[in-house]
């Protein structure tokens, strides 16, 4: 018997919209790998003020039934059409062009007191002109980071989705855009989620939004799509390695350094991928905290230039030792969240960026904990202009679901972003994997995926995570720091908080340390709550003088650990965290900063800017008593 036709309907429409779904999903993370050094190409920002629509039942994008609008092409309705209202009969239940505005790049949390504790979906939407005639050959958007699912959408069609909220993201739109006129929307959810990367619980404010710059990048038909340059371990050679995107790859490259007088000119392969190997000019300043010399580095191909500042300088581990351009440094560091505390929420430009490590500058240090995510771009650049030695690491925080595959995904995709995003950055020198984490053989067995990933990616740099501490029942004065996954890092990192969360100040001066193996040692944190202000005895908790107190036994314990290369204590400044409503003292702020949110330095600040001096001088002493020596 036949089947009538008409009952094929709704399969054929069950399939149709599964395919549109399947091919909307195999888009969802846009290009693969992002262009490198966006702020190097032809650009037009789309930074400024966006309309949006706050959507808690995601009405934009869900039907009644709960279907997404999106999942069939062309849409017949959903938020990400911009319609217009034109007609006074039409009924639109929504109107871009009415809504209220925020500034991008920016959080929603700290720019609506409305939205303050939102934790949901908001629709973002801004309209830009595009000149066809006056373009080059391919455009690209480009998101600095959008917290912490995006999907996009470009003149009504969908361009994909991203997940994570703090790397870089890119789709390619040559093809998309309209000569004239154009609408982009995006509907970003910041809702937490237990199998994300960060997972549900974190001691930091969950800030949604676009938060850092957007935009337009220009490139020719073929172009360098990435490049990386970089001194070798033995420091002896340039390595260099270029890609090309486009028709025309086979091509001759040429990289420049005009500062070095060194230009050498090499031939893509098929897949226009090339690289370099040159002697290193015996006129190269190398860069260090001291003198953050960096060069010009020019990129060019047949079709296409580009260019970086690039600093060169060699990082190794010797035993307990870290060497820095084959010299051990002692790492006076600091922990930083990327807030700015003048105008709240999350950080995002070069100003930023310029107040939070100017700050770290200002207490003594050549090193940075940037955590507990990838702070943006500027940060980095300025901390490689500045001369900080950084430490970044991605959201792999206390209880990530170790045995879900799609979660490893995730981390190693942020990870993968991180690393291709920075490392042509002299200021990088450690990659961290994670921090806190729980020991198990699964947590150990994702970790270890990580690191295979990196040392794959770039195997310049160190690598390390913010691991925890144990002691031995009845036996708590004597710390051991022995977690398996250390057996996979360079440098034994963990958090301590004697005389915080663990027993009073006195007790920093009678614990013992005992560190696994022979490899250089960083206590990534410790510290102690203060109210800026507040004042009391060396007891009094909240106190300045309680925090100072801590900070002084700390620093002398210090000295006592063996292999101690560097410290990052917790926190440059006060910032944001749900986890701490104590009224009148933290009202929602962690309190740890040795800076309060209004700008002022605590008396902390100047115990730990006390040490670092003198570990400054120290260094500098034994520095030129061997370079004396016969
Ligand atoms: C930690 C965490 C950090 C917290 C800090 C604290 O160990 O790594 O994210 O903010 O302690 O203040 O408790």
């Amino acid at each position: 018997m036949k089947t009538p036709f008409l009952s094929y309907i709704p399969f054929l429409k069950a399939l149709t919209l599964l395919l549109v779904a399947f091919f909307a999903s195999t888009s969802a993370f846009g290009r693969d790998d992002n262009i490198a050094n966006v702020y190097a190409r032809g650009s037009q920002t789309l930074n400024g003020k966006w309309r949006v629509i706050v959507d808690p039942y995601e009405n934009g994008f869900y039907n009644h039934r709960l279907q997404p609008y999106d999942a069939t092409e062309p849409a017949y309705a959903g938020y990400f059409l911009d319609r217009t209202v034109t007609d006074r009969t039409a009924l639109q239940e929504y109107d871009f062009d009415t809504a209220q505005m925020l500034t991008v790049p920016g959080d929603w949390n700290s720019q609506d007191d409305k939205l303050f504790y939102y934790e949901g979906s908001v629709w973002y939407r801004r309209t830009f002109d595009f000149d066809a005639t006056e373009a080059q050959s391919r455009q690209f958007l480009h998101f600095g980071a959008v917290n912490y699912e995006a999907h996009v959408y470009l003149n009504g069609r969908k361009l994909g989705k991203h997940v994570g909220g703090f790397t870089p993201f890119q789709f390619e739109v040559t093809d998309r855009l309209q000569d004239g006129q154009n609408s982009l929307v995006l509907m970003v959810n910041n809702e937490r989620h237990k199998d994300a990367v960060p997972t549900l619980n974190t001691d930091w404010w969950n800030y949604g939004g676009i938060t850092r710059d957007v935009l337009l990048l220009e490139t020719p038909e073929t172009f360098v799509s990435d490049f990386n340059v970089t001194l070798d371990s033995t420091g002896e050679f340039i390595e260099i390695t270029t890609q090309l995107e486009g028709s025309q790859l086979s091509q001759e490259i040429t990289v420049e350094i005009p500062e070095l007088s060194l230009s050498k000119s090499v031939e893509a392969n098929a897949e226009g991928y090339a690289e370099l190997r040159l002697p290193t000019p015996p006129d190269l300043q190398r860069w260090s905290p001291q003198s953050p010399k960096l060069y010009e580095v020019v990129v060019s191909s047949e079709s296409d230039r580009t260019e970086d500042r690039i600093g060169f300088r060699t990082i190794e581990v010797d035993g307990r030792n870290i060497l820095l351009n084959g010299e051990p440094i002692f790492l006076r560091g600091i922990s930083i969240h990327e807030e700015n505390p003048f105008r709240g929420g999350r950080a995002f430009g070069v100003e930023d960026a310029q107040l939070l490590l100017g700050w770290a500058k200002e207490l003594g240090c050549n090193f940075a904990r940037l955590a507990h995510y990838p702070h943006s771009e500027h940060m980095v650049r300025v901390a490689d202009e500045m001369g900080i030695l950084l430490w970044e690491e991605i959201p792999v925080y206390w209880t990530i679901s170790w045995e879900n595959e799609e979660t490893l995904a995730n981390a190693r995709s942020q990870l993968k972003t991180l690393v291709n995003r920075d490392r042509n950055r002299a200021s990088v020198i450690i990659w961290s994997m994670a921090n806190e984490t729980p020991i198990s053989e699964a947590r150990t067995m994702f970790l270890k995926r990580l690191v295979d990933d990196t040392r794959e990616l770039d195997p310049t740099r160190l690598i390390s995570a913010a691991m925890e501490v144990h002691s031995e029942p009845g036996k708590g004065d004597h710390k051991i720091v022995n977690d398996p996954f250390g057996a996979y890092t360079d440098i034994l990192s963990f958090n301590q908080y004697v005389g915080w969360y663990d027993g009073l100040p006195e007790k920093i001066d009678r614990v013992t340390w005992e560190i696994g193996d022979e490899k250089p040692v960083i206590i990534s944190e410790f510290g102690a709550g203060a109210l800026q202000g507040k004042r009391g005895d060396a007891l009094t908790r909240f106190s300045e003088d309680f925090q100072a107190d801590l900070y002084s036994r700390t620093v002398e314990m210090l000295e006592r650990i063996p292999g101690i290369s560097g410290t990052t204590p917790w926190v440059l400044v006060d910032f944001r965290s749900p986890r701490r409503p104590l009224a009148g003292v933290q009202d929602g702020w962690n309190r740890k900063g040795l800076i309060g949110d209004n700008g002022v330095r605590k008396q902390a600040f100047y115990v730990l800017q006390d040490y670092y001096e003198k570990k400054k001088e120290k260094a500098n002493k034994a520095k030129s008593e061997s370079e004396d020596a016969p």
